[in-house]
């Protein structure tokens, strides 16, 4: 009788395990497999539209996520339990993820549309033969400024936003590399800088910078600045071409000294349960239309020769937006710093904002 008992309780336990891996295998399914995409991408960072269409090509279910900074959509990725399909980091957050093998290699066959990307923007050096990325955007970092608010003030050097006569009056993007980088480029050291006398003086600059500082934020830079909530913005370009389709009064420039020029390009990390509709989604983000349609909503810079086409000239021709080659080859790529001085980089900015407020 015993025997019996004890086998019927095998028996019952081993059909619960089941129902139970069933279940949890239909559940992970349902989050982000065969017929689920899962994108992680900045915040305002895509036509919702285009999501549709793709949903309605494909047959697939789009599930979107966003993060507001390489290093926030780094941590989550690095942790692991994610199971993003195609993720949009900038250059040297992708060059970080190639090298903790967080990325699988795309197959260029099932991305035709690569042909379409500018040969400029192509086989950079975080991302050699595009082995494991897709240009989606680029773009630099520059200074938005509102002439009827700044008493005629030249914004050519990067030296102006030391002026007292922008107390209070200037918003900075909220991005440790951006502002760190501003700093170095300020003193005509490189954005890459390493040197650690270097950083502590850009850091003591930055602290002078302060009184000017009115806030340091994300996405919501470019309400506050149409709105004129301040004078002055450190901004990517894409969002200064957004702002200023709001409030055409602003103007936006690259500083003399030197800057940032930024790629953001599409990946497939290593944890991908859609690798097949990652490849559709990437395909499809390059399809001329479609890269069109994106600049258009987003605002950013598209590498897209044929989009480029479809923009109205006053966009395709705005060399504040799209600065030809003699402008970006003096302008840096951020390096991949490595994990330690990535992390100091990290903790001078937060030594700074802790010190502004
Ligand atoms: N709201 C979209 C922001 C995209 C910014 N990407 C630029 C990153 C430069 N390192």
């Amino acid at each position: 009788m015993k025997q019996l008992v004890n086998a019927f309780l095998a028996i019952m336990i081993t059909a619960f395990a089941l129902m139970y891996l069933g279940s949890w295998m239909n559940s992970r399914e349902g989050y982000s497999g065969g017929n689920t995409l899962t994108i992680y991408n900045w915040g305002d960072y895509v036509d919702p539209d285009l999501l549709k269409e793709f949903e309605k090509e494909t047959g697939l279910t789009v599930i979107y996520q966003t993060f507001d900074s390489n290093e926030a959509m780094l941590t989550k990725v690095e942790q692991g339990g994610t199971t993003f399909d195609v993720v949009i980091p900038s250059d040297y957050a992708i060059a970080k993820m190639k090298e903790e093998n967080l990325l699988i290699p795309l197959d260029h066959s099932k991305v035709p549309n690569l042909k379409n990307i500018d040969a400029r923007f192509m086989d950079l050096s975080f991302d050699p033969g595009n082995k494991y990325s897709v240009p989606y955007f680029w773009g630099t970092v520059g200074i938005i400024f509102n002439p009827d608010m700044t008493q005629g003030m030249d914004f050519t050097s990067w030296d102006s936003l030391w002026d007292s006569r922008l107390k209070n009056n200037i918003f900075l993007v909220d991005g440790a590399r951006e502002v760190m980088g501003m700093a170095l480029n300020s003193l005509h050291y490189s954005v890459n800088d390493r040197d650690e006398g270097h950083l502590q003086e850009a850091l003591t600059k930055l602290n002078r910078l302060s009184p000017n500082v009115k806030a340091i934020v994300g996405d919501e830079i470019k309400m506050l600045l149409a709105n004129e909530e301040a004078a002055v913005g450190i901004v990517w370009s894409g969002d200064a071409s957004e702002i200023m389709d709001e409030n055409d009064k602003l103007d936006y420039v690259v500083p003399e000294e030197g800057s940032n020029k930024w790629f953001d390009n599409m990946v497939i990390p290593r944890t991908a349960d859609n690798v097949d509709g990652a490849h559709k989604f990437i395909n499809f983000m390059l399809r001329p239309d479609v890269a069109a349609k994106n600049a258009e909503y987003v605002g950013y810079s598209t590498p897209n020769i044929p989009a480029l086409e479809l923009l109205p000239k006053e966009t395709s021709e705005d060399t504040r937006f799209y600065p030809p080659a003699e402008i970006t080859d003096r302008l840096e790529v951020y390096d991949n710093l490595g994990k330690r001085m990535l992390a100091h980089y990290n903790e001078l900015f937060l030594k700074f904002k802790m010190n502004k407020k």
